[in-house]
């Protein structure tokens, strides 16, 4: 699962992705100029996993992981869909998701923050850069008509690409229509930005933390939102577990940066998170809730998926109460399942296969 954090310059996206990866990218109060994105790979922790170490004592233990991009700010003083670099788009484009990174602290080299204006500012730069993408689209549709061309594929894509033209035309992104299955598929080879699942983190400094109720409600009414004390959980990021949580304790924060984010990540894409067990390795992996006993074993290999022939399952928490497989099995737990099973969050899953 690959998410991006997107989001004006100043906004304290890199601040905030130290935060989540431990990691010290250099954070700038105001760098001009475009840069690489910081990439870094974001771990779930899951007490779960913990736990089934502790019964299997593997050599290697494993987390699901998610990778986080950092992408170099919008720039307000681009013209009107300028903002993202052409670059930074075929990039953004090959994202699961997105995160907005809004202000919400008051900053001596900038003007006072207004998340909601950067919030809407940013929405409105997605739908320009799918509104110019789909207008390229479309005159090459007619161009090819003219040509002659016009296969009934073609016909549909047309009709899909006005359709989704009018959405945004009236500020509406893809993510809100509702698209037939026909529609989704003439238009699978062109990654929409506003079909991509976008969640917001609220940028608050350690006085402010806590104190923008409002502003939170109005964003939640359109996304999933989490406020963040992104330059604070960056410090806190340094120190060990135990310390940092008491410094959290003190400003209300219940959870770990990182902890927060991929519960919501995996809430809004999702996710669900299954377990592959064995003395060589405990590890997790994410799925899509609804994914199958083969997707699964596709996400493990492709050959597991290519010669698949049953999955043997049980789930992680009768594991933890029985204290073993061999109690697993004594209680009749443990099941075969077909390719078609839907995976459980929670299912530990060894795949029978053969190639
Ligand atoms: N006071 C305060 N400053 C912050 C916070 N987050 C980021 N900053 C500052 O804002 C500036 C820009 O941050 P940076 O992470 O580089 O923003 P980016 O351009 O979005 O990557 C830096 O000077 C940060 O120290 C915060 O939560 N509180
Ligand atoms: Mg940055």
């Amino acid at each position: 699962m690959r998410i991006g954090l997107i989001g004006l310059q100043g906004s304290g996206k890199t601040t905030v992705f130290n935060a989540l990866t431990k990691m010290e990218a250099p954070v700038a109060p105001y760098r001009k100029g475009r840069v690489e994105p910081n990439i870094a790979v974001l771990r779930v922790l899951d007490e779960r996993v913990d736990r089934l170490s502790k019964i299997y004592n593997p050599r290697k233990t494993i987390y699901a992981t998610i990778e986080l991009v950092d992408f170099t700010g919008l720039a307000e003083n681009g013209g009107r869909g300028e903002s993202f670099s052409a670059t930074a788009m075929v990039s953004i484009k090959t994202m699961d998701a997105l995160i907005a990174v809004v202000r919400n602290f008051e900053d001596a080299y900038q003007d006072s923050a207004e998340p909601l204006k950067e919030l809407h500012y940013i929405g409105e730069e997605l739908i320009l850069s799918d509104l110019m993408m789909m207008e390229n689209l479309l005159e090459r549709i007619e161009t090819g008509r003219k040509r002659g061309q016009g296969t009934e594929d073609i016909i549909n894509q047309e009709q899909t690409v006005r359709r989704i033209l009018e959405a945004l035309n009236c500020n509406r992104p893809v993510r809100e229509m509702v698209l037939s299955h026909e529609e989704e598929k003439a238009i699978r080879g062109f990654q929409c930005v506003t079909k991509k699942p976008l969640m917001v983190i609220l940028n608050s400094d350690e006085k402010g933390y806590g104190k923008s109720p409002a502003v939170v409600a109005e964003i939640s009414k359109k996304y999933a939102v989490m406020e963040f004390a992104g330059k604070f959980e960056m410090e806190l990021s340094g120190l060990d577990d135990e310390e940092s949580s008491l410094f959290r304790e003190d400003l209300g924060i219940e959870e770990s940066a990182g902890r927060r984010l991929t519960t919501l990540a995996h809430a809004t894409l999702g996710y669900i998170s299954f377990f592959t067990v064995g003395p060589d390795e405990v590890r997790a992996w994410n799925v899509r809730d609804g994914g199958t006993a083969l997707d699964a074993a596709s996400t493990i290999h492709s050959d597991l998926a290519k010669g698949f022939i049953r999955a043997e399952c049980f789930s992680c928490e009768d594991c933890l109460r029985c204290g073993s497989e061999k109690g697993i099995r004594e209680n009749g737990l443990f099941r075969l399942e077909g390719k078609d099973y839907r995976v459980q969050d929670g299912d530990i899953l060894n795949i029978r296969f053969n190639v």
